[in-house]
């Protein structure tokens, strides 16, 4: 008796939940993993509200994270996830994502070609770039001499001391480290790994704040004046504190790459098609882009972008802006000794 109760109360949420989409039928979910602040929330409803498929969305901070909850996941219990560019070539050794049928994508059209075909995965065979932006230095021109930050070598200067934002992000700080010392950011070999750990050694006196998820409020309230950023970030983060100025530095900034992919063992493969496609349309990569400030790969969503973001180089940096610049790339067995020091580092934070 208690369980047919419980079968007719289990029809009814079924029925009450297929009244909502627009199919009049549910059409089951999808299981996104995704950085935080990287989809609007509006953007979600919108695809339950066309598609019918309920969007079960959770986020992580860094790569590492995604990373080492997909491994003991083996790939399953989500559908869709968001790795940056070096990651992927990981992720594929592992056998965490499926490769995809670009037959059932067809918004890939829309992808800049010039961002396709990456070396961490030819062909894009598991992955398609949703979003991309630098990595750069930001400053409070209130406080600091345009002059003094045009390296990231400039971050060692005596009159940032207590007042530098570093990111942690092992790869992104990493790889300014090699930049200011004139390696490559993903280099290989130990020595310059290593010059590059003790260049950040240096630098530690003067971090106020070593954080990834809330460094634009920290350049917002001024409790740092100078550090490392995001370009997207920068954007926001000036629209509510004007003094804050992108630059990119001579040395050249880290350019990142993220990229939807769908995981190797996820229950719903069809729905995270689904959801990809939808990502990928114009009008869906403009919203995402009005509200983070990344770049869009998407060429149709660059047509559609005003004037104002158009010419605003920290969302579409020139080629100058860019000289010198590399991708992040997988860097193979050499990122355990980029782990190590890494950990060693925060210890002395
Ligand atoms: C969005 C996260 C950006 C990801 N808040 C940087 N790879």
């Amino acid at each position: 008796m208690k369980q047919a109760f419980a079968a007719l109360l289990l029809a009814l949420c079924l029925v009450t939940g297929q009244a909502g989409s627009s199919f009049g039928a549910n059409a089951g979910e999808v299981i996104v993993y995704n950085w935080s602040e990287y989809i609007p929330q509006d953007v979600l409803e919108n695809f339950t509200r066309e598609t019918g498929i309920k969007v079960v969305y959770s986020t992580y901070e860094s790569n590492e994270a995604m990373y080492a909850k997909l491994k003991l996941l083996r790939g399953g219990s989500y559908d869709v996830v968001v790795p940056s560019s070096y990651f992927i070539k990981l992720m594929t050794a592992d056998g965490l994502l499926s490769e995809l049928d670009h037959n059932k994508l067809p918004g890939i059209n829309n992808i800049d070609p010039k961002l396709m075909n990456q070396s961490y995965d030819p062909g894009n065979k598991y992955s398609i770039p949703y979003m991309w932006s630098s990595v750069g230095i930001m400053y409070n021109k209130k406080y600091v001499n345009a002059e003094h930050v045009k390296t990231w070598k400039d971050l060692l200067r005596p009159e940032f001391k207590g007042k530098l934002m570093l990111s942690d992000d092992v790869r992104d700080t990493m790889g300014v480290a090699l930049k200011a010392l004139g390696h490559s950011a993903n280099s290989k070999d130990e020595e310059e790994i290593k010059e590059a750990y003790e260049f950040l050694v240096k630098l530690l006196p003067s971090v106020r704040v070593f954080d990834i998820t809330a460094t634009k409020q920290a350049f917002v309230a001024e409790e740092v004046v100078v550090g490392m950023s995001w370009g997207g970030d920068a954007v926001v983060a000036q629209q509510e504190n004007p003094d804050l100025v992108y630059v990119y530095p001579e040395e050249g900034a880290l350019v990142w790459i993220d990229n939807l992919a769908i995981t190797s063992n996820g229950p719903n493969k069809e729905n995270a098609y689904a959801f990809i496609n939808y990502m990928l349309k114009p009008e869906v990569a403009l919203r995402c882009m009005q509200e983070y400030h990344y770049s869009t790969p998407n060429v149709e969503t660059l047509k559609l972008l005003d004037e104002k973001n158009r010419q605003n180089p920290a969302i579409n940096p020139t080629a100058r802006d860019l000289m010198y610049s590399e991708v992040l790339d997988f860097v193979g067995q050499a990122q355990t000794y980029y782990n190590t020091l890494w950990e060693r580092l925060k210890t002395q934070l």
